[in-house]
């Protein structure tokens, strides 16, 4: 139900991030409703539109932020499309809540932080969701408590059906490694210190000039070592896993909890097909605490500090595809305003 003290949201993009959170803003979400969709396609925009009754529709952050529609803003452009609006967005003082990357690159990151720090506040919440899935924050509390000993290692899958027309071997790194670029500093409490890509076999099925699956090494600062299988052609379905190890134990999340069918003398488990069934838990309750942080004047998630660091991370990363051996990351001291 709408009412007068919503928080009005604009939805910049309305791909099927963009959709999904317009979807899940007017469906599932309290206290907010979306106000404006902002998309240069027409159709696009059209359709999405569609999907909250009421949301006046822009083909500019520009001309949305003229007719003064928006108390906040969810930004879910390509990444390459977030500077130039997360910067107006900015300079209007609105609070934002930005999917993943931050921005494609350490400079440009920068340049977000200089302009947020101006605003005198952190207005902007970037979109790493894993943070807020349920599995994700248990292994986290596990941890934290050092129940089972210290953490040692950390092995990861992250596999994609397939992948969209367009999609770079760069994007590899900054498209999908760049959740556990997130996600992992977060879980072992500790930053990165280098990045290393290894090859295998190709997979003969990947898009001609995509090669992959690779295999990401991290060297965390506590000197945790992480394995990331980055594999996006696997046609079965879509999975994100983790193998906690332990001194003393072991802990796994991520695996396939779906509808189980015993039929034809086989047994299977129902996949995931997308991250927007995979991960729908953790959208839900990353935008629904964004709105009530939003309505206090706080941001309740990872920060531009943190999506600067991703992107130090991203750029290692992509050198690291040609490199042989790893690649150490140069993280300057974070500005006093994010300390
Ligand atoms: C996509 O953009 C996402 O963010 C998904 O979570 C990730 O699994 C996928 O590889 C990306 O392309």
């Amino acid at each position: 139900m709408t009412t007068t003290t919503d928080l009005r949201v604009g939805v910049v993009g309305a791909g099927i991030m963009g959709a999904d959170h317009i979807a899940r803003i007017t469906r599932t979400i309290s206290g907010a409703h979306v106000s404006a969709v902002i998309e240069p396609d027409a159709g696009r925009a059209k359709s999405a539109a569609a999907l909250a009754p009421g949301s006046a529709v822009f083909a500019s952050i520009e001309e949305a932020l003229e007719a003064r529609v928006m108390d906040a803003v969810v930004i879910a452009t390509p990444g390459r499309f977030h500077e130039p609006v997360l910067l107006p967005a900015l300079e209007a003082g609105l609070p934002i809540l930005c999917e993943k990357p931050l921005t494609q690159d350490p400079e440009s990151s920068w340049r977000i932080l200089e302009a947020e720090q101006k605003t005198g506040r952190q207005l902007i919440q970037v979109g790493f969701m894993r943070r807020f899935d349920t599995q994700y924050r248990q292994l986290k509390q596990l941890i934290d408590s050092g129940s089972a000993g210290e953490l040692l290692m950390l092995r990861g899958v992250h596999r994609n059906p397939s992948v969209p027309d367009g999609y770079t071997q760069q994007m590899l790194i900054t498209d999908s490694v760049v959740h556990e670029f997130d996600v992992v500093p977060w879980l072992a409490g500790s930053g990165i210190r280098s990045v290393e890509v290894r090859y295998g076999k190709r997979n003969a099925i990947a898009p001609e000039g995509l090669r992959e699956p690779i295999l990401v090494l991290m060297e965390l600062e506590n000197g945790v070592l992480v394995d990331v299988e980055m594999n996006v052609n696997v046609r079965f379905g879509y999975q994100v896993a983790t193998e906690a190890v332990f001194q003393t134990g072991v802990a796994r999340i991520g695996q396939p909890d779906g509808l189980q069918l015993w039929q034809d003398g086989r047994f299977g488990i129902a996949e995931h097909q997308s991250y927007t069934t995979r991960f729908e838990q953790a959208y839900d309750t990353e935008v629904q605490a964004w709105v009530d942080a939003t309505r206090r004047g706080e941001i309740a998630g990872p920060s531009a500090w943190d999506g600067y660091k991703v992107a130090v991370a991203c750029k290692a990363g992509v050198q690291a595809l040609e490199a042989t051996g790893p690649v150490e990351l140069d993280v300057p001291e974070p500005p006093p305003f994010y300390a």
